[in-house]
Parts: C-alpha cells; structure tokens; sequence
C-alpha cells in the first residue's frame, strides 16, 4: 500500500526529527567518541586501582579512516608521573610485558583495541588512586595526529571490559546487584 497524504510524511519525518537526537545523545553519554584527523578514538577507559598502587591501566580503541599510517608513541596525564605504551603477552605460559619503542601502528583502514591482556596504557607514579566511576583526563601522542585529548571512563577493580559492554558470551556487564538468590523467604 502508497502512502499518498503529504501529512502523513510529514509527521513521519518530525518524529524521526525528535528521536534522532535522542539516539545520539544517549550514545555519547555512554562512550565518547574523540577524532582527531583520520583517527577515531572510542572506549576509552580504565579500572580502579587499590589505595597506594602506583601503576593503573589504560584501554582505547582507535580507528584509522584515513589512507596513511599513525602510531600511538606514548602519552601523559596529570594523575601520572609517566604514561607508556605497552604490550603483553603469553611466553611459555608466563605473562609478560614490555614498552612498544617505535610505538603503536595504526595502520589505515584497521582498527586497534588496547584491551586488558594485550596493547595496554600503562600509568606509572600514580598520585592518587583511580576511584571507579571518575572520568581520568590522558593525553595520547600520535605520530602523525599529534597531541590528542581524552578521558578514561573508571571502571570497577579487575573489570575486563568498560562499563555497558557485552561480554563476549552476550551478556552485559553491569554492576554487581545485591543477590538475594539464596536468601531464604
Ligand atoms: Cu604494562
């Protein structure tokens, strides 16, 4: 069946006028998207660290829409004495990690995750404990892109993924609810 009437459409595409923002307001307030030139930087967060732990983590994901290559080399913030790049890995069952000296590739038209058990931030001297739920303001340094300005979403201690997203069996991960499951009633 046509839709003839003008009015009809017209009143179609108001509504979809209303819930559009909305949409992308509610986006942002759960990840914050940062450009800057052909990168595109999202998920960016952390986890809270123990009272007088001095190193914290730091995870993004960042994705290059552009046609040349950019590497992250490193960043600063002020909760830190020094930030550095890193990755970790497996060897013959050990875990072990080490500074990326020529940095990070971020090759055109690929993405990278900086993710818990691999690519990391790593914050080193820290002044103060990261308390979960703060926004921690880092700057990242590309090569290309340069000085770039982000903030960590804290999440909670031990946290493998940033508040909101799914877990890789589906489910989401959300903050630990009183179980009253074995409660007798
Ligand atoms: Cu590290």
């Amino acid at each position: 069946m046509q839709i003839k009437r003008p009015a009809l459409i017209s009143i179609t595409s108001a509504i979809a006028g209303v819930i559009m923002p909305l949409y992308f307001l509610a986006a942002s307030a759960r990840a914050e998207e940062v450009r800057a030139g052909d990168l595109v930087i999202t998920q960016a967060w952390s986890r809270a660290t123990p009272g007088g732990a001095k190193i914290g983590g730091g995870y993004l994901t960042i994705e290059n829409k552009g046609s040349t290559p950019d590497r992250l080399i490193g960043g600063s913030a002020d909760v830190a004495g020094k930030v550095e790049v890193h990755e970790m890995t497996m060897n013959n069952g050990v875990m072990t990690m080490r500074p990326l000296d020529k940095g990070l590739p971020i090759e055109p038209g690929k993405t990278v995750k900086l993710a818990p058990g691999g690519y990391h931030l790593m914050m080193f001297d820290l002044k103060s404990p990261l308390k979960q739920g703060e926004k921690l303001p880092v700057t990242l340094e590309f090569e290309k892109a340069g000085k770039v300005q982000v903030s960590l979403d804290v999440a909670g201690m031990g946290a493998q993924r940033p508040e909101g997203e799914a877990s890789p069996d589906g489910e989401m991960h959300m903050k630990k609810m009183p179980d009253h499951s074995g409660m007798k009633m």
